[in-house]
């Protein structure tokens, strides 16, 4: 995938993976998939991941099996899926899709008809069928920008609702409606960290692969052993380990 793959940069590189990333957000841009915006919250949830040490914490560890375990209990959960999050892990999403069985819908910050079809095309060539979003037929309640126009099927209609790369204000709202969120965020201390039922304070690369381990770990499990693993899990006891990290930890020795 061109520069996706990381072209120039050689697998030497310290920040080899950071690097990569970046060039994904680039093409999303350039494909026109990523907002603009989607840049500049790359650059944003970069500072975490640097501070975070690039890599996965135990409490985020703790955040996947939770989020695999309330996925796997829902009655209709959908994976929320915006520019930045189609760039990044496309394949992922889907994988992650079928292996919980969700639906997938496009609901974006900066939303055009033009972006949500080009990410569900972009969905579609790696494997998504009946990708969400188009319709766009209900209103979040309380929410006036494009991230309040959902499908009445979709993310209206959903229990569990699987919000990477959020702007607090809809996770706040689709809290008010009752919904279990589950967010990916490197920063937490964001309102929708803090506001989620499962926060995951990792980068979204790392955080969908862990969730698909999780769920397929966690196969075959009763419905009481999974509910169980959901109630388990403590989101306050994990934001503050996160920032614990992020205040305290030893310093990212990479360049
Ligand atoms: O595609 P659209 O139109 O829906 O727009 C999406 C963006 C991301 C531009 C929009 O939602 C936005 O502006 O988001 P914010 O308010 O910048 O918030 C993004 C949050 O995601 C920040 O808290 C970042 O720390 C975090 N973040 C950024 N990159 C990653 C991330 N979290 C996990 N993995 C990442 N790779």
């Amino acid at each position: 995938m061109g520069s996706e793959e990381g072209g120039h940069v050689p697998k030497s590189h310290p920040r080899y993976e950071s690097l990569v990333t970046r060039h994904r957000i680039e093409d999303g841009v350039e494909k026109g998939i990523t907002s603009k915006q989607g840049l500049i919250a790359q650059g944003r949830g970069e500072a975490f991941d640097y501070l975070l040490g690039e890599e996965t914490i135990p409490s985020a560890r703790v955040g996947a099996r939770a989020a695999a375990a309330q996925l796997l209990v829902a009655d209709h959960p959908v994976i929320s899926v915006n520019g930045n999050a189609a760039a990044l892990v496309p394949g992922e999403i889907v994988e992650l899709a079928e292996v919980v069985e969700t639906d997938i819908e496009v609901n974006l910050f900066n939303r055009t008809e033009e972006r949500i079809r080009k990410i569900r095309d972009h969905l579609e060539e790696f494997g998504a069928v009946g990708v969400r979003g188009m319709n766009g037929d209900a209103v979040i309640p309380g929410l006036e920008h494009g991230r309040g126009l959902v499908d009445q099927g979709g993310i209206f209609a959903a229990d569990v609702v699987l919000v990477p790369l959020e702007d607090g204000d809809r996770a706040e709202a689709l809290r008010n409606m009752g919904k279990i969120e589950i967010v990916i965020d490197l920063n937490p201390m964001s309102r929708s960290a803090v506001v989620a039922d499962i926060p995951i304070v990792d980068n979204i690369v790392r955080a969908i692969p862990n969730i698909i381990a999780e769920a397929e770990n966690l196969a075959g499990r009763s419905e009481d052993e999974l509910e169980a693993i959901v109630e388990e899990f403590d989101s306050d006891a994990v934001l503050e380990a996160s920032e614990r990290q992020i205040r305290c930890g030893e310093k990212n020795q990479k360049t």
